[in-house]
């Protein structure tokens, strides 16, 4: 068999770190915003221990910026997300879902306020941009919507503080959890957040100048040598464990955020203006049908390969997997799967139709390893 490949193109947009990642062995990508995402470097499991005991560098420059600027910018990026904004502070992120009338999710991105009148949603997969210009103009708002060159760059593990401080300087440790502040590279300002997909603590770096990536890059695998810097990625196996959705994986567009187990970020109790509110109230009364939950189930090695995989108890279909890995930590496979309601509750044994064959395992609930453990 021939080993496929990844054909790139103008359509596979490449990031300023691109040539980096390259030069430093990427094994794998996947396309994410039309654009390239590397999906291993060493393996996934042994970049899973390095990221869990050392700092990583990843280009996750396809976490797109969209823009919304201008004096209605508020009350439409307030119209996409049942999380209440009105309170929000500029230096804030805030981890939101967004929904259409229907309360389908249509992304779930983490929202930067920038000023009173801009914002930035850093998005998942899906064309945020056309979807908010559409709103815009339907809606005759005073909003300039663009998605701007800025290709974030994170820095993800437990020596990420030690090593942005040596090339950001000792501010990078008063920014607290979901919030971003501007400090100087080479006298360039950059926005730097203390977010991240993986729970290893660390930041984001929202690069703006395409002719600084690869200085960056270098500045931080320079300045981290003792600190075992290295190459890395989004890693599946550290987010199964830490409970973060990947959205167009586990959470598509026929779900609604209730589904999704994001009901802390769905303030149905406040004077929010979102448009999907009505619907998602009638979700709320008569409770979700299905719900994202962690499996257990008994596996030597988890093959990467093609979801979603039927689940079922006592013989019946109760829903399917739609991530799996194995966990080195828990020493078993690990996985996210949908589940209906009345099988859905934590203990309840399933079995997970697995193409190498059936495994048993155990509904639990999110995250499957808690943090600091
Ligand atoms: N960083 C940035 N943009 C992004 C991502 C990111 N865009 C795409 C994707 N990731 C969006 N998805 C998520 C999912 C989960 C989180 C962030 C982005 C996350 N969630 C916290 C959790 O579940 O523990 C909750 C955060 C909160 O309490 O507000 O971090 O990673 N720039």
């Amino acid at each position: 068999m021939t080993t496929p490949i990844l054909a790139a193109s103008r359509r596979t947009r490449r990031t300023p770190f691109s040539a980096r990642v390259e030069a430093a062995g990427v094994k794998g990508y996947t396309v994410y915003n039309h654009m390239l995402l590397a999906t291993s470097f060493r393996s996934v499991e042994e970049d899973y221990w390095h990221l869990k005991r050392h700092v990583q560098v990843w280009d996750v420059g396809c976490e797109r910026q969209v823009e919304i600027v201008g004096s209605d910018a508020a009350r439409l990026v307030q119209s996409m997300t049942p999380r209440d904004l009105s309170k929000a502070q500029i230096g804030q992120c805030l981890y939101a879902p967004l929904i259409d009338e229907a309360a389908l999710m249509i992304n779930d991105p983490v929202i930067l306020k920038l000023a009173p009148d801009r914002f930035w949603l850093s998005i998942a997969d899906t064309d945020v941009e056309l979807w908010a210009k559409g709103l815009a103009y339907a809606g005759k708002l005073q909003a300039r919507i663009t998605e701007p060159d800025v290709w974030p760059l994170a820095v993800q593990g437990p020596k990420a503080d030690d090593l942005m401080a040596r090339v950001l300087g000792d501010k990078v440790a008063s920014i607290g959890y979901f919030r971003f502040a501007t400090l100087a590279f080479k006298r360039h300002p950059l926005i730097v957040a203390r977010t991240g997909w993986s729970r290893q603590g660390g930041f984001e770096i929202y690069l703006d100048d395409w002719a600084l990536g690869e200085k960056l890059w270098d500045a931080l695998m320079d300045a981290g040598d003792d600190l075992d810097v290295g190459p890395g990625c989004p890693n599946l196996i550290e987010r199964i464990e830490s409970g973060l959705l990947s959205f167009g994986n586990d959470v598509t567009r026929a779900n609604n955020p209730l589904e999704a187990g994001l009901e802390r970020f769905c303030h149905l109790n406040r004077a929010v203006d979102c448009m999907g509110r009505r619907a998602l109230e009638e979700i709320a009364a008569k409770g979700p049908a299905r719900r994202v939950r962690g499996i257990r189930f008994n596996a030597q090695a988890v093959p990467g390969c093609v979801l979603p995989w039927p689940v079922k108890a006592k013989r019946k279909p109760i829903g399917h997997v739609t991530s799996a890995a194995f966990s080195p930590q828990l020493k078993c496979g690990i996985a996210f799967a949908l589940l209906d309601r009345d099988h859905w509750e934590a203990g309840l044994a399933v079995t997970i139709e697995t193409p190498e064959g059936p495994r048993p395992g155990t509904v639990a609930d999110l995250p499957l390893i808690p943090p600091g453990r």
